[in-house]
């Protein structure tokens, strides 16, 4: 086997965000600039002989090119052997699964997950790659520091010249000191959804005629809610739409939301509304569910699913504990005190649950930007979402919409949402997020939209497992009724910054649950613009997206 160095320079850029590196494809395409992050990513990673790495993406333009350069890099750097989804294509959670189960009985070392999530794809889309530990999740923030900085200074890579391999053919392929071994993507991520889930009980309800549709957006969780909803589980063909995998995924916005999720929130809005509703992301860690006309929110989703887990057989045994980050609402720390269980208030970014999960601290897990998932594996899980909510609307006999409704009515309702300010130029929004800073100290006692601030800060975070501490996760302005405002800067944008708004109240008046939304959190709407003068900075009338 024929190695080569190839002399590089350093890319000053390649600081992995919230979850990953995630730049513009044609920035990837640049000439060394994928070579020199893998590099620096197998150095970090340092497998030994004998170890296994998986290795997956979710099918966007370049994900090919850049399998095949990545398994002759690792042959390069002395990695025997490597798992990859056929035709390179693996969702996030089924990574996630495959490097803690492995093969043989023998877990993975780690992987690398090739996917820029819910960015759109194509040559004029983004791109984006990042590197799971062994127990299936994220790197840790020591891990991406470190990343980053040998990125920052390598001068060579090393590549193999490899016989050609073809990835769509299952099995065994040989090539030099290197096995690379090509799975099948779906089945053994089915397997796992079949142990957790009474997939009996989800095929009676499906045979007495309840109606469900499931959008793939033309990403990766295409042949996976094929195989499992219309095949194992009975629903009629044609239930998943846009179920072919595309590598600009048909030109759409792979983000399971009320804006780009359209075509499938136009139906269950529509006259013909199924029962159910349900869509995945480009990588298939995300989850949107509807119900009949009616929207779940993702941090009402979290506490539905946790005051109903032990329906489940998975979580029959009851939960540890649960966790959201930050700017999730607080619906589930309801739940949790209901419960009698420990609640984590983590900072954005799926990897600050790897710990809590590892130590058996927590069983669920969830975020606002429409992720839920558990100890099944390290990573959120969409479809995973998707079973859960099926198994208890099997198991409770009621629509989504009643079940909400009911849960709203036994905890209380925590209205919620977040302005997403997209593309705004980084000096804008540093100067809004320093003039909140600025204020921290003078706004408490203060009186905002007829509610006292109670605390105003810059959130922190210390595992509570090996006290890594983690500073600037977002501005908090807390209410002493339990509302909340929260400022952070995305750390998943390829253009410029986005500036995220979250904002939420708390309401247990019975006659006020109802309210919508929009209403319910005018005022609040109105003082987190003031108080950011985020219009004046900005110039922004409008935000680009509102979930
Ligand atoms: C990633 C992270 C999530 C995070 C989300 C949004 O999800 O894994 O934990 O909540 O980004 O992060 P930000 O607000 O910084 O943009 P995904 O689905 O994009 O991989």
């Amino acid at each position: 086997m024929v190695v080569k160095t190839v002399p590089t320079s350093p890319f000053a850029d390649q600081r992995p965000g919230t979850s990953g590196l995630r730049k513009r494809t044609t920035v990837f395409q640049q000439p060394h600039y994928l070579e020199n992050f893998v590099q620096a990513v197998l150095d970090e990673a340092a497998l030994q002989p004998g170890q296994t790495l998986v290795l997956g993406g979710d099918g966007r333009f370049h994900n090919r090119e850049a399998i095949h350069t990545i398994v002759r890099m690792a042959a390069a750097n002395g990695i025997t052997h490597v798992v990859v989804g056929r035709g390179g294509l693996l969702s996030t959670p089924a990574a996630s699964h495959l490097i803690r189960r492995g093969v043989n009985g023998q877990p993975a070392a780690g992987g690398i997950i090739l996917s820029a999530s819910h960015n759109p794809g194509g040559a004029d889309g983004d791109f984006g790659i990042k590197y799971n530990t062994g127990n299936g999740g994220p790197a840790p923030e020591a891990f991406t520091n470190r990343l980053a900085e040998r990125a920052g200074s390598l001068t060579a890579y090393r590549v193999a010249e490899l016989p050609a391999f073809d990835l769509d053919v299952l099995g065994t392929h040989t090539l030099g000191s290197l096995t690379l071994e090509v799975v099948d993507p779906v089945v053994a991520y089915a397997q796992l959804m079949e142990q957790l889930f009474d997939f009996g009980a989800i095929r009676a309800l499906l045979t007495r005629g309840f109606t469900l549709r499931f959008d793939a957006m033309h990403a990766i969780t295409g042949p996976y809610a094929v195989e499992i909803l219309e095949r194992r589980l009975g629903a009629p063909a044609g239930t998943v739409i846009n179920a072919v995998p595309l590598p600009d995924f048909g030109g759409g916005h792979p983000d399971p939301n009320l804006t780009y999720a359209h075509e499938l929130v136009e139906e269950l809005f529509g006259e013909q509304a199924p029962d159910f509703g349900a869509a995945s992301d480009g990588d298939g860690d995300r989850n949107m569910i509807l119900g009949r006309r009616f929207f779940v929110t993702p941090s009402d989703s979290l506490a539905v699913l946790a005051a109903n887990a032990t329906l489940v057989p998975g979580y029959r045994e009851g939960l540890a504990g649960v966790a959201r980050s930050m700017p999730t609402s607080a619906a589930v720390d309801v739940v949790a005190e209901r419960l009698g269980i420990p609640c984590f208030e983590t900072p954005t970014g799926w990897k600050f649950f790897g710990n809590l999960l590892d130590a058996g601290r927590i069983t669920l897990c969830g975020e606002e930007s429409f992720g839920t998932g558990s100890n099944h594996v390290r990573e959120k899980d969409g479809l995973w979402a998707v079973l859960f909510w099926l198994n208890i609307v099997a198991a409770r006999g009621e629509s989504v919409e009643q079940i909400v409704r009911g849960h709203w009515a036994e905890y209380g309702r925590n209205f919620y949402t977040r302005y997403d300010y997209e593309a705004v130029p980084s000096d804008a929004a540093n100067a809004v997020m320093a003039g909140l800073r600025a204020q921290l100290d003078s706004l408490p006692g203060r009186t905002l939209a007829g509610r006292v601030v109670s605390q105003a800060d810059d959130f922190a975070y210390t595992d509570p497992v090996d006290g890594a501490v983690s500073r600037q996760q977002g501005i908090r302005l807390l209410f002493q009724d339990g509302a909340r405002i929260v400022f952070r800067l995305s750390g998943t944008g390829t253009e410029g910054a986005t500036i995220r708004v979250y904002i939420e109240s708390r309401e247990t008046n019975v006659e006020r649950l109802g309210l919508d939304t929009a209403s319910a959190l005018a005022d609040l709407v109105d003082a987190a613009l003031t108080v950011s003068a985020l219009r004046e900075h900005t110039g922004r009338s409008e935000p680009t997206v509102i979930t």
